[in-house]
């Protein structure tokens, strides 16, 4: 029958995936007998035509609950986050409207007509280019995410925070990105071989910008005027962005406006100020670009509850700026054993992975967690091993292992282990 393949009642990852699988009336699925429904009186949307079509699509009226969770700062207005609801989606990619969102200064309502992209400094042959050149150059897509580098830093304080997933985790969403390849644009204006660094500044009104080493501007990072098939939205840097796949969320520059090349780091305030972490030895780690393997289970987590018990999937993200997800292993009791999670085909590189495991959850209290590992080797930290290495004082960074505690009355809360 379904026997455990490790504590707390984690089932083989495959087992969603055999053909002989029956639910029987123990799990917690449990659909209605077709003898007992009735077929005889049709629903109301079946008599009479449907809504006219429309220019452009919205999500039903009854998922009006799946919404970004939005903080402004009344100190400095346009100033603030929304969140990803990443407890109530599916699959790995965010769609465009629920994108989390992060500005300085407000979303600015740029008339792409009017706005250029400056490429200048150690260069032997400055350019301005306009959003209809831009247009016509070769463009290649790709899978990553974007997670600002203070995402989940609630997980530094001392007490865990009774939030659902998007409201702690949610600073990341993944996307397709298509755009042109930075280095075609840096090499048309000819880099000088002074050239190790450059400032990326955006059009919005903080002009917010940040000093990105040459050798990344030249790998693998695109100047962005797509996301997900559409052009870019206004908040996320219409009508180009910068993308730099896997490092921090600052570094990818929206409203893009201006690339200067230089030879040293600029030390903008982004790079001082903010975006340092100051460590348990006095010092501050600076540069910190890279955004570590992190996974969570987005199902079930706080906000949920248990209906009953029987077979549940475990199912959440795992993601790594160092590049492909290769394992996701669960706990169901409390970190003592650990089953492998089926990893959901494409995994791509720098991109969300969505990991599922079946459970069968026995009506005890249990708790429940995801440690990810990257193809570098490097595996996701408990709490404990985070905090001797870095202290609570970093705020950027935080990547532990997330812990749920549910309840025998099917009540989920955040813990740490
Ligand atoms: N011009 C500009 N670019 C910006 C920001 C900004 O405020 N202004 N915020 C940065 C930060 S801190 C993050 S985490 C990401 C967020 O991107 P998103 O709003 O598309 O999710 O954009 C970055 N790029
Ligand atoms: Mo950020």
């Amino acid at each position: 029958m379904l026997t455990p393949v490790a504590g707390g009642g984690l089932l083989d990852r495959r087992l969603f995936l055999t053909r002989g699988l029956v639910f029987s009336t123990a799990t917690a699925v449990s659909p209605l007998i077709l003898a007992k429904s009735t077929d005889s009186q049709l629903p109301s949307w079946m008599l009479k035509p449907g809504e006219p079509f429309s220019n452009y699509g919205k999500p039903s009226l009854h998922e009006n609950k799946t919404i970004r969770w939005a903080m402004g700062n009344s100190m400095a207005p346009g100033n603030g986050v929304s969140w990803a609801p990443l407890h109530d989606l599916e699959g790995t990619i965010t769609p465009n409207g629920l994108h989390f969102e992060r500005h300085h200064n407000g979303v600015p309502q740029i008339d792409p007509a009017q706005h250029q992209l400056m490429v200048h400094g150690l260069v032997s042959n400055p350019l301005i280019f306009s959003i209809e050149n831009l247009l016509r150059y070769p463009m290649r897509s790709i899978f990553c995410f974007i997670e600002c580098g203070g995402n989940s830093n609630a997980g530094w304080r001392n007490i865990p925070i009774q939030t659902q997933v998007g409201y702690f985790h949610g600073m990341a969403s993944c996307s397709e990105w298509t755009g042109i390849p930075l280095h075609v644009l840096l090499e048309e204006a000819g880099i000088k071989s002074s050239a190790t660094w450059l400032i990326a500044e955006g059009a919005d009104a903080a002009a917010m910008n940040i000093s990105i080493p040459l050798d990344k501007a030249l790998d693998d990072c695109i100047v962005a005027l797509y996301q997900n098939g559409e052009r870019i939205r206004p908040e996320n840097g219409y009508p180009l962005r910068l993308v730099v796949p896997g490092w921090e969320g600052v570094l990818n520059v929206k409203w893009l406006r201006r690339l200067h090349l230089i030879s040293q780091p600029s030390m903008t305030r982004n790079e001082t100020s903010k975006y340092t972490e100051l460590l348990p030895s006095g010092k501050a780690r600076q540069f910190s670009f890279i955004m570590d393997a992190k996974s969570l289970i987005t199902n079930p987590s706080l906000g949920y509850k248990m209906a009953k018990p029987g077979l549940y999937q475990i199912t959440g993200l795992a993601w790594s700026g160092r590049g492909k997800i290769t394992t996701v292993e669960v706990s169901a009791d409390g970190g003592k054993t650990w089953a492998e999670a089926e990893l959901q085909e494409p995994v791509m590189a720098r991109c969300f992975t969505r990991f599922r495991i079946p459970w069968q959850w026995q009506g005890d209290q249990v708790t429940i967690k995801s440690r990810a590992t990257d193809e570098t080797g490097y595996r996701q930290p408990e709490r404990e091993t985070l905090i001797k290495q870095r202290g609570t004082n970093g705020y950027f960074h935080y990547n532990a292992v997330v812990s749920w505690k549910i309840q025998a009355d099917g009540l989920i809360s955040h813990v740490y282990t």
